[in-house]
C-alpha cells in the first residue's frame, strides 16, 4: 500500500440519478464506501459533485454566472441546503462502513475571483487530515469577489486541494470509465485513452453534454486536472465498475481508467 494523501472526486452522476431531480442513488453511494473502506487508504480527502441535486436548481437560478437580483438568493440557499442534504447521505454511508467522513462545507473555507478560487481557509481541513479525519467536501455555491456568487466545481476544489497539500494522487470516479477518444455515450467506437499527457489535454474529444452541467463535463475535469497532473501529481479518471476497480485506483494499483500524467 503507497502512502501520502489521496484526493478522491466522486462524480455526481454516480452518485445520484442525473434524470430526476434530487434523486440519490443510495445504493451506490453505498457500494462507494465499503469500496472505499476496503481500500484501506485512510489518508483521504473526499471531494463529490452535485448530480441532480447541485446543477438544476444553479441553472434554473443562473447562479453560476452570478448576482443579478435578490430574487436569486433563495436559489443560493436551496442550492446549498441540497448539496448539505447530499453530502449528509455520502457521509453517513461512510460513517456505516467505520469510516471517520466529517463534512466540510466549501462555501465557508473558499472564496472566488472571478469563478476561480482566490482564497482558501485550510487550517480546518489540515487540522483534521492531522487527525486522521476524512474530510468531505463538494461542489457548493460560494462568494466571489467579482461576481457576487458562483458555483465552485468539486473539480476545481479536488484540482486546488491536490496542488495545496501536495497529495500523491487524484482519482475521479466517474460514470464513463476514464477518458474516451470521443463521447462514449454517444459513440459507440470510442476507445479508451488509457494514458494522457497533460499537453495532450486539449486534443481530447469530448462531446457535448446531454444533462445539467453548470461547470462543464469531462472537458472541464481535463481542464481542471492538466495542471496537477503537470505538476507530478498523477491523475486516475475511473469509474466504479468493475467492482473492485476503484479501490484498485485508490491504492495506485493497475485499474480500467486513464493515467493522466506528466
Ligand atoms: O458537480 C457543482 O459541483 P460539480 C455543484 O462537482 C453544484 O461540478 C452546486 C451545482
Amino acid at each position: 500500500l503507497s502512502r501520502g494523501l489521496v484526493v478522491l472526486k466522486l462524480g455526481g452522476s454516480i452518485i445520484t440519478d442525473k434524470s430526476e431531480r434530487f434523486r440519490p442513488d443510495e445504493e451506490a453511494i453505498g457500494s462507494l464506501a465499503r469500496e472505499i473502506a476496503s481500500s484501506g487508504v485512510r489518508e483521504l480527502v473526499i471531494v463529490h459533485g452535485g448530480g441532480s441535486f447541485g446543477h438544476p436548481l444553479a441553472a434554473d437560478y443562473g447562479l453560476s454566472e452570478g448576482f443579478r437580483g435578490p430574487e436569486q438568493l433563495r436559489g443560493l440557499a436551496e442550492t446549498h441546503l441540497a448539496m448539505e442534504e447530499l453530502n449528509k447521505l455520502v457521509v453517513s454511508a461512510l460513517l456505516a462502513e467505520g469510516l471517520p467522513a466529517i463534512p466540510l462545507p466549501p462555501i465557508s473555507c473558499f472564496t472566488t475571483k472571478g469563478k476561480r478560487i482566490s482564497r482558501a481557509f485550510l487550517g480546518p481541513l489540515k487540522a483534521l487530515l492531522a487527525l486522521g479525519a476524512m474530510p468531505v467536501l463538494y461542489g457548493d455555491v460560494v462568494l466571489d469577489e467579482e461576481l457576487g456568487f458562483t458555483i465552485l466545481s468539486g473539480d476545481q476544489i479536488a484540482a486546488y486541494l491536490a496542488l495545496a497539500l501536495g497529495a500523491e494522487r487524484v482519482v475521479l470516479c466517474l460514470r464513463v470509465p476514464g477518458v474516451f477518444t470521443r463521447n462514449p455515450e454517444e459513440d459507440p467506437s470510442a476507445e479508451l485513452i488509457e494514458r494522457l499527457r497533460p499537453e495532450d489535454v486539449k486534443h481530447v474529444e469530448t462531446g457535448r453534454l446531454r444533462v445539467a452541467d453548470v461547470t462543464g463535463g469531462m472537458r472541464k475535469k481535463l481542464e481542471e486536472m492538466a495542471p496537477v497532473a503537470a505538476a507530478g501529481i498523477p491523475v486516475f479518471f475511473t469509474s466504479p465498475r468493475p467492482p473492485g476497480n476503484l479501490a484498485r485506483a485508490l491504492k495506485g494499483e493497475r485499474a480500467v481508467g486513464t493515467l493522466l500524467s506528466r
